[in-house]
This record gives structure tokens, sequence and C-alpha cells, in this order.
């Protein structure tokens, strides 16, 4: 089994790119003790650009679930040193927590187990002999379900801006770049003008539709590798890699320029919103997220000062 193991065992993962938005390779995870189905199966999912980890044994496959955090694990259940459902009952709290899909894919057929392994919550269980083209498209849906729902923990639901827990992990990740490599970014606050009045005199729908039409404005003013989130209530921030203040400036001053211009309507009448702007880069003496978020803040707040509808560095 020893060797086996090392024959079929996969390269090492490459680390995850520098890139935000590149995907990182999702990674499958293997426990079944038939080796020419699971030389198959790795052949078969490898060419759909999965990455595979192979688990001969139930103790392998804990161990390697808890090392590598598979993104999907394909269980056997009659496996030669424990069962397929033991090892459920030892992972399948953590896999609940972490959205991780177990594929029950196995020769065992009785009512009972089955039974057994969606009372568990396993959500599939595939009968072997297996038809892969099936199997692949199942796979696919339960990583389009899975993505979906990440999508969903990190997107406003008002605006779709990014939400606050995806603002934290970009400025984390930024950061971490930055102190890597010495790429630069910079943060922009952007705060409505005067937007309590916009709430009392047109009410708070009035209100959700502007702080829409902001998003849009923006989303349409940036480019793909910058970060748009909602920071709370009508104050967003936008993270520039690679940009700095003066650049970052550029693209702020030209949103509050269309975003002023914006003919809104309500009540019969017409109105028109602005917003004011606070800027700062990442430097060596200042890369604490707290400190950034400061910064961009005091900034944002000399722009309310000197007047609105406009930006500071
Ligand atoms: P300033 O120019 O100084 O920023 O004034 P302001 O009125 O924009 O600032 P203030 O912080 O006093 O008011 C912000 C308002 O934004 C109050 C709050 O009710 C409103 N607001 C926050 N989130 C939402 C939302 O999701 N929808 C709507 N309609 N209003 C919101
Ligand atoms: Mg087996
Ligand atoms: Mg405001
Ligand atoms: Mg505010």
């Amino acid at each position: 089994e020893g060797e086996a193991l090392e024959v079929m065992e996969s390269p090492l993962k490459p680390e995850p790119g520098n890139s935000l938005t590149a995907l990182p390779q999702l990674e499958i995870l293997l426990i079944d003790d038939d080796v020419e189905l699971v030389a198959f199966l790795k052949e078969s999912l490898e060419k759909q650009s999965y990455y595979v980890r192979i688990a001969l044994s139930a103790e392998r496959g804990l161990k390697v679930f808890y090392e590598s955090k598979p993104d999907m694990i394909l269980l056997d259940i009659v496996l030669p040193d424990k069962s397929g459902i033991e090892v459920l009952d030892q992972i399948i709290v953590k896999a609940k927590k972490e959205r991780i899909p177990i594929l029950i894919v196995s020769g065992e057929k009785s009512k009972a187990v089955q039974l057994k392994a969606y009372s568990m919550g396993v959500m599939d269980y595939v009968s072997k002999p297996i038809d892969i083209e099936l199997l692949l498209a199942l796979i696919r849906n339960r990583f389009e379900m899975k993505r979906e729902w990440q999508e969903s923990i990190i997107v406003d639901e008002l605006t779709g801006a990014f939400n606050r827990k995806h603002f934290n992990q970009t400025m984390k990740q930024l950061i971490s770049d930055f102190k890597r490599t010495g790429r630069v970014f910079s943060l922009a606050l952007m705060d409505l003008d005067h937007f309590k009045r916009v709430n009392d005199l047109y009410g708070h729908l009035v209100g959700d539709e502007v702080l829409q039409t902001f998003a849009d404005i923006v989303r349409r003013s940036i480019r793909v590798e910058d970060t748009f989130c909602r920071f709370g209530g009508e104050e967003f921030a936008l993270f520039l890699p690679n940009t700095d203040v003066a650049s970052a400036a550029v693209v702020i001053e030209r949103i509050q320029e269309a975003f002023a211009a914006l003919p809104f309507r309500a009540k019969n009448e017409r109105f028109q919103v602005t917003f004011s702007g606070g800027i700062t880069e990442v430097t060596e003496a200042e890369q604490q997220a707290d400190k950034l978020v400061e910064q961009a803040d005091q900034a944002l707040y000399a722009s309310k000062h000197a007047g609105r509808n406009q930006t500071t560095l």
C-alpha cells in the first residue's frame, strides 16, 4: 500500500498566486482503497483541472483531511481499516462548517448504510460502478453551489459591493503582498454628502436607490483588480493595487464628477448627490490596517470640512 501511495501521490500543490483575482485550484481528496478506480478518477479529475489527493485507507484519509484542507471529499464505504461511516463520523462536523461537500462513492448498496450516510448530512451517495460523466457533472454542480455561497457571504445585499468581511480580507492580503513584494496600493474612503437629508426629504427607499446608483457608477469606473467595498452605512472603500495616491485621486475625482452630474428624481423634484473622498497609500512606515483606515478617514474628514464633493490625499 505504501508503494502504491507514493507512486500515486500528486506533486506539491503550487503556491497560490499573488493576484487576488486568480482562482485557486480546487482540491479533491479521494479516500478509497480501489487502486484502479482511484487512478482512473485521478486522471479524469486532473483533466478537469482539479488537484487530487489520494488516501487508500481511512486513517490516511483522516490525516490528509486535517492537513491539507481539501475543497471536496470523495469517500468510499468499505475501507481496509475502518468503515467510511466511521470516517464520516469524524469529519462531518468540520466539513459542514467549512462547506466541504462529501460525496460517498461506494459499492455498498444497502439501504441502511445509505440512509445512515444521508442522516449524517451527506448530500450525495453515488453507487459503483460509477459513470464518470455523471460524477463530473455532480462535482461541478457541488462546487458551483459552494462558490455561490462563498460569494454570498462577502457581498453586501443592497449595493452588490463587497462587505466589511471582504474588506478586512483584502486589506490583509494587500498588506502582506506589500511586505513581501513592495507592491504599493491606495485606499480610498468615500462618504456620501448630507445623506441624512436625502432620507429625510425623500424617504429611506429613495436613499437606498441612491446608494445602489452610487455603487453602479463606482463599479463602472474602476479596474478589475480594484476592490470596491461597502464600509458601512453610506461610506464606501476602494482598494487600488499598484496605484499611488495621486493616480487614485484621478480615479476618485472622475467618479465624483460623474456622480454629481446625475439627476435623481423623487417627489416631483430633481436633486443631486455628491460624496467626499479621502485617500491614503501604504508606505514602509504605515502598513497597519488600522493606521491606513485612520489616515484615509482623516483625509475624508478634511474633504468634508473644506466643503464636501472633493478629495483629499
Ligand atoms: P456628511 O456629509 O457629514 O457625511 O452627512 P451625512 O448626513 O451623510 O452623515 P450622517 O452620518 O449624519 O448620516 C448618514 C445617514 O446615512 C444616516 C443613515 O440613516 C443613512 N444611511 C446609512 N445606511 C443607509 C442605508 O442602507 N439606506 C439608507 N437609505 N440610508 C442609510
Ligand atoms: Mg473500498
Ligand atoms: Mg455622509
Ligand atoms: Mg458617514
